[in-house]
């Protein structure tokens, strides 16, 4: 068969692209200078591009696959469902057998009391639609100015409305006059770029009390939910010190103020417990799950609901007015539930959590003796590593981003997808890594630390 050549069709690709695709965080005229990468297959912790190369895909696509490429079984899985019935639609009285099914199993598997689930189609849409469940239940519970949402810096919940005026990666707000009335940040756990002189659990105190310290500004009787992300992803992998997460819930409580867990990147055994809530003892409310649900072979999200809300829904005794055309669409709740097998029956929580976890965490630290490594911290099968000018001072390089870029892009010429945020160096690996493969990372990014590190030496940023 005469195929094209494989770089004919990159080409082409690239060109398609160029002309016809707006990608998602992309600077348009840039990247129409480069030229885009096509990823063509992926198998285990690899993907290929059109060119042939080959990847260690340090990111699980975007912190998502979790049981890696090419899983036969959540094909089957979808192959199957489509052929039974691809589609029907859960409203009009109506459900399918997997939205049934993956409801009672979220209901299982998530934190005692989350027990109904409400289904959507992506992070940023379960994000949206659990600030209208926010507001309904305080205006069925005749506080109806119990409006604002207190997030925080460096969170990422996605980039609807609501979602992007959560987020506090402040880039996301100018261009689209964000963030909307009453979304309200405050400070991060963020120990190693902004704790001073605290130790860790003295800082952990500090960031948590931010949040009662707005409470009182804004007044309690105003304040509907805070929202955070168990571990901080997008915004540069911020662990929390163990002094956080016991404070916030004090806090919540103490003000009647709803706390809702945004595990999209850390649920389905990425912090080495099924939840993040499960890893720092966090009792939420509401609890928004994408991502790993379905290890993104299909899109689907969720918004766990627990009791305090949960009663309020199922007594209304009125129509719950919201809900998409794919809420709960049965081929994506089949696969779904088969990637939970998955994870069941590899055991895939309990690697994250124990041996294969403590390994990666443990081979990463290692990275700290590099000249450029201030900090490598992590949980499970998840971890970011502080690229700075001075370890001692732990002070960062002077245009932030800039020397992240440059270890970000060694990676990838040296088979290593490792992404950068700002300065920080991020892995989130598919959770089937085995050890000789994070031997691998490792040595790949070490090889190409000492790249970055001769090439800031080349360019006088030091
Ligand atoms: N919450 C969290 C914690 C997320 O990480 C979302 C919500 C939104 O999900 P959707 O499915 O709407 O994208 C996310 C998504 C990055 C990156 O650059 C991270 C995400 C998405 C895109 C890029 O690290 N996280």
């Amino acid at each position: 068969m005469a195929a094209e050549s494989p770089r004919r069709d990159t080409a082409r690709w690239q060109e398609l692209d160029r002309l016809h695709h707006i990608h998602p965080f992309t600077d348009f005229a840039a990247l129409a200078g480069k030229k885009v990468r096509v990823i063509t297959r992926g198998k285990g912790v690899y993907v290929w591009d059109s060119e042939g190369r080959k990847l260690l895909d340090g990111m699980a696509g975007l912190w998502a696959v979790n049981v890696g490429y090419g899983r036969k079984e959540l094909a089957d899985a979808a192959q199957r469902q489509m052929m039974e019935l691809a589609y029907y639609n859960s409203f009009f009285q109506t459900t399918t057998v997997p939205t049934a099914e993956l409801a009672a199993k979220l209901a299982a598997i998530t934190p005692a009391g989350l027990d109904l689930a409400m289904f959507c189609n992506s992070g940023s849409e379960a994000n949206d639609s659990m600030v209208k469940l926010v507001r309904y239940f305080w205006n069925r519970q005749g506080q109806p100015k119990r409006k604002t949402i207190i997030t925080r810096r460096y969170g990422y919940h996605g980039v609807t409305l609501a979602s992007a005026s959560m987020s506090g990666l402040t880039p996301m707000h100018p261009q689209w006059d964000l963030p909307l009335p009453g979304f309200v940040h405050i400070q991060a756990p963020y120990w190693y770029g902004e704790g001073g002189d605290m130790s860790p659990e003295e800082f952990g105190i500090h960031a948590a009390k931010a949040l009662e310290l707005k409470i009182q500004e804004l007044g309690p009787e105003t304040v509907a939910a805070f929202v955070a992300e168990p571990v901080q992803g997008a915004g540069g992998l911020i662990v929390p010190p163990s002094t956080y997460w016991p404070e916030i819930q004090r806090i919540c409580e103490t003000y009647g103020v709803l706390l809702v867990a945004d595990e999209v990147i850390c649920g389905f055994g990425r912090t080495g417990r099924w939840f993040g809530s499960d890893t720092y003892g966090i009792k939420p409310d509401l609890m928004i799950l994408a991502k790993g649900l379905s290890s993104a072979y299909i899109p689907i999200a969720a918004v766990m609901v627990g009791e305090r809300v949960g009663e309020v829904i199922t007594g209304a005794h009125e129509e719950l007015v919201h809900g998409f055309t794919y809420s709960g669409h049965p081929t994506a709740c089949a696969v779904a539930l088969e990637n939970i097998a998955i994870i069941e029956r590899e055991q895939l929580v309990e690697r994250a959590g124990g041996e294969v976890g403590d390994y990666f965490q443990a081979r990463l630290r290692e990275l700290a003796d590099h000249p450029l490594i201030g900090e490598v911290r992590g949980v499970g099968l998840i971890a970011g590593m502080e690229i700075v000018a001075d370890k001692a001072k732990r002070r960062h390089f002077a245009k932030p981003g800039e020397v992240g870029l440059i270890c970000r892009n060694h990676c990838f010429e040296n088979g290593l997808i490792m992404r950068a945020v700002r300065d920080i160096m991020v892995l989130a690996p598919p959770l089937i890594i085995a050890r000789a493969e994070i031997d691998e990372i490792v040595e790949k990014a070490r090889h190409c630390l000492d790249l970055t590190l001769a090439d800031v030496q080349r360019l006088g940023l030091l």
